[in-house]
């Protein structure tokens, strides 16, 4: 028998239309443009995604996998937690170590992915319940940006955000985020948290820009989420996807850069923005840290740093943080 997944839901379609209207606006009205990286994934972005995570040039989605596979059940029993909160509906794969290490303690309670697309989180519930039938699904649909005090509060929870996404913040942004989780735990709780490192900078450029063209494809469809969801004119092929590191920031820059000068439309903005040929717009940032700065910036939001396993290059870390 299948009972339909539990989903608590803190945002609607409408909400993630609002906020988008809202980001999009302020980017586009910026010098030098920017358009934020959270909305790089409607079905085809994730899609496009899920190629870059098998290029030979992309190597943080296998080097975490990697780490998670050697260590999860250390990580599992550090944390001692019967529900895994996992921020990002994630790939299954990951997913599917940290259970496993969680199983074999014999503690395996419950699953909540927290994702912002309904679809992403029925798909991860779908995947898992044949696998791991004693165990609890429970999905929330939110934005981890706002509503991480809203989380449910059940079982003693290892909350996992992975991939490296939190380089895609801002270092502000981080601090908000990080002091938000902090808040929402209780003492028993730990922080699992992935972090792309600082490490050879053609590497690290080649991973934002493969030779097959996945990633400018990627970066340049987020002009289609706009036209779709704005009634914006964008061109994507009039645009150039272009990575570079910003060594003072210590993160890769995506950016579109304009082929010609050109003036896009956004009708639901009522906005007209123009181009000068060359202009570059930034699309994403992917910050790469030094041990030292995630521990500083874990320490400010309230963290103690429990534990750090990297893979033989330090390319890629996993944190585990007590609150
Ligand atoms: C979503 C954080 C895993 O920043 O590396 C991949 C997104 N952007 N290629 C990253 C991304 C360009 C990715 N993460």
């Amino acid at each position: 028998s299948r009972e339909a997944p539990e989903i608590t839901r803190h945002l609607t379609a409408a909400d993630l239309e609002a906020s988008l209207a809202h980001d999009v606006a302020e980017g586009l009205s910026r010098t030098p443009k920017t358009l934020p990286p959270k909305y790089f994934y409607d079905a085809r972005g994730s899609e496009l995604f899920e190629q870059i995570t098998t290029l030979e040039e992309y190597y943080p989605t296998r080097t975490e996998e990697s780490i998670l596979a050697a260590q999860a059940t250390e990580i599992t029993k550090l944390a001692d937690a019967d529900t895994l909160v996992e921020l990002g509906s994630g790939s299954s794969t990951k997913t599917r170590l940290l259970l496993d290490g969680m199983r074999s303690t014999g503690r395996l309670a419950r699953y909540v992915p927290v994702d912002v697309s309904e679809s992403a989180l029925l798909g991860a519930i779908e995947s898992l319940r044949a696998d791991y039938p004693g165990m609890a699904m429970h999905g929330v649909i939110a934005d981890f940006e706002r509503h991480l005090g809203l989380l449910p509060q059940e079982g003693t929870r290892l909350v996992a955000f992975l991939g490296g996404t939190i380089g895609n913040l801002a270092p502000a942004q981080r601090a908000r985020f990080l002091g938000a989780v902090r808040s929402g735990l209780g003492p028993a709780d730990r922080l699992l948290l992935g972090t792309g490192l600082v490490t050879d900078l053609t590497r690290l450029v080649r991973a934002y820009d493969d030779a097959s063209g996945v990633t400018a494809e990627f970066n340049r469809n987020v002009l289609r989420v706009v036209n779709d969801s704005l009634h914006a004119d964008f061109e994507p092929e009039a645009f150039d996807h272009i990575a570079v590191w910003n060594a003072e920031e210590e993160w890769i820059e995506m950016r579109l850069r304009s082929r010609k000068a050109q003036t896009v439309r956004v009708a639901d903005l009522d906005l007209t923005v123009e181009f000068a040929e060359g202009e570059e717009m930034r699309t994403e940032i992917s910050a790469k840290f030094r041990r030292e700065v995630v521990e500083r910036e874990l320490t400010e939001a309230g963290f103690t740093l429990e534990a750090w396993w990297t893979d033989p290059q330090d390319d890629f870390a996993l944190s585990l943080a007590a609150p």
